[in-house]
């Protein structure tokens, strides 16, 4: 490219460039550069040259160095198991990312591939200056949007179309075996009579005015989120052997797998409220949260969304769990740690908080001890929370095209 037609894309972009620049020191010394000797000095070496390649205005040669730094740090994320990987070399990774995104709205206006570029920073990157790339993404949807969030009466609008149940029978709660269910229980109630014995129960009256009742439809996550790039499980459940995980936009994912039904796809267990703060709002921490030990930050939220029919097989999880269900109903079986003998865990370390047992179709000749595991059930309604006690086994099926937020607390 000339540097003539150069200079008429950085026009074209102007408003664009400053409001991203303003987002960066004013010097190139101010865009600290420290790693440990775990980074290759080569590595460094390179970084200082995009760098300043970037504060040069030599957008080509920015791009093309912030590219090679992606493609290295990239083979370094995929080189052994991920808990191995280095955090340093997440950092450079998320470095190469806000470069080249950078450089790419500057020299090009693919805005949606810049934001494609900042989402796998922030999805296999660690945060960088003040997190960053959150900031440039905010920046880049307004550009996409032209500037556009849905204003009320546009939230109204896509909360009439809000999604229909597909009136998937529901399995039939046993007698007896309902998990209780409370109405706005005082702080010490639950704590004395839940959190403390551990048992499983219903909140009702906590979450339904959470602005995410309200306002969250297909429609509006695809307004918020439909450019960004997220996990989607893909396949019934993560023990099948077909199962796998792929990366793609919420649009994609919503167009392949809730409109139109090709496989089960399930935006599961990601921490979707880091990525996209603005959805954040829409949701609040359970009061309960502060009868644990831990500070709020390191409380884990999860989104899991997806269509009728994704299962999470029976597991355990090593936390406190508040289930807030949004859109759609969800069946949960729920059997107490005790019970572990009879759910027949599986042996490999990755799966040992998985049981063996499908739950709903339970091969009883290789399960015979299942029969004998006692257990409480529930349809899961929107505005209701579920509190699940540390390590109490859960299966959880979508009866409908479902939005859920866990909060898992200590
Ligand atoms: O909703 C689901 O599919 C599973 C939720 C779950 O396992 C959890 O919150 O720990």
């Amino acid at each position: 490219m000339s540097e003539a037609s150069l200079s008429d894309n950085v026009l074209a972009t102007g408003s664009l460039s400053e409001e991203l620049r303003a987002l960066l020191p004013q010097t190139k010394e101010g865009l600290k550069l420290d790693f440990s000797e775990k980074i290759e000095k080569s590595v460094v070496v390179l970084l200082h040259q995009a760098r300043e390649f970037f504060y040069e205005e030599k957008k080509k040669e920015c791009l093309k160095t912030s590219e090679i730094i992606r493609d290295y740090s990239w083979e370094k994320l995929n080189t052994g198991t991920w808990r191995d990987v280095d955090k340093e070399w997440r950092r450079v990774y998320s470095y190469g990312c806000l470069l080249k995104a950078l450089c790419m709205c500057l020299k090009t206006d693919d805005i949606a591939e810049a934001i494609r570029v900042c989402d796998m920073g922030l999805l296999m990157g660690a945060s960088i200056l003040g997190n960053i790339l959150v900031k440039v993404i905010n920046v880049l949807q307004k550009h996409l949007q032209h500037g556009k969030r849905p204003s009320e009466a546009r939230i109204e609008e896509l909360r009439k179309k809000k999604i229909k149940s597909d009136h998937t029978l529901a399995p039939a709660v046993k007698f007896g075996t309902a998990v209780p269910l409370l109405h706005c229980p005082s702080l010490e109630f639950f704590r004395k009579n839940y959190l403390i014995p551990q048992k499983p129960v219903i909140l009702e009256g906590i979450a339904n005015h959470w602005p995410c009742m309200k306002k969250w439809s297909l429609d509006y996550i695809q307004e918020i989120a439909g450019c960004r790039t997220v996990p989607v499980e893909i396949g019934s459940k993560y023990t099948d052997e077909e199962w796998s995980q792929s990366l793609m936009t919420v649009n994609e994912f919503i167009n392949k797998y809730i409109v139109n039904k090709n496989d089960i796809g399930y935006l599961a267990q990601h921490q979707l409220f880091d990525q996209i703060p603005e959805l954040k709002q829409d949701i609040c921490i359970p009061d309960y949260c502060c009868l644990g030990n831990g500070e709020e930050e390191d409380i884990t939220i999860n989104a899991w969304f997806g269509p009728a029919g994704t299962i999470s097989p029976l597991h355990q999880d090593p936390q406190q769990n508040f289930l807030v269900q949004v859109l759609g109903r969800k069946y949960i079986q729920l059997y107490s740690p005790q019970e572990s003998e009879s759910l027949y865990p599986h042996e490999t370390q990755l799966l040992h908080n998985t049981s063996q047992v499908d739950v709903e179709n339970p091969n009883l000749i290789r399960f015979p001890k299942f029969t004998k595991a006692s257990y409480q059930s529930c349809i899961l309604n929107p505005g209701q929370i579920l509190f699940i006690p540390v390590k109490y086994w859960h299966y959880v099926r979508a009866l409908d095209i479902s939005f859920s937020v866990s909060f898992w607390w200590s």
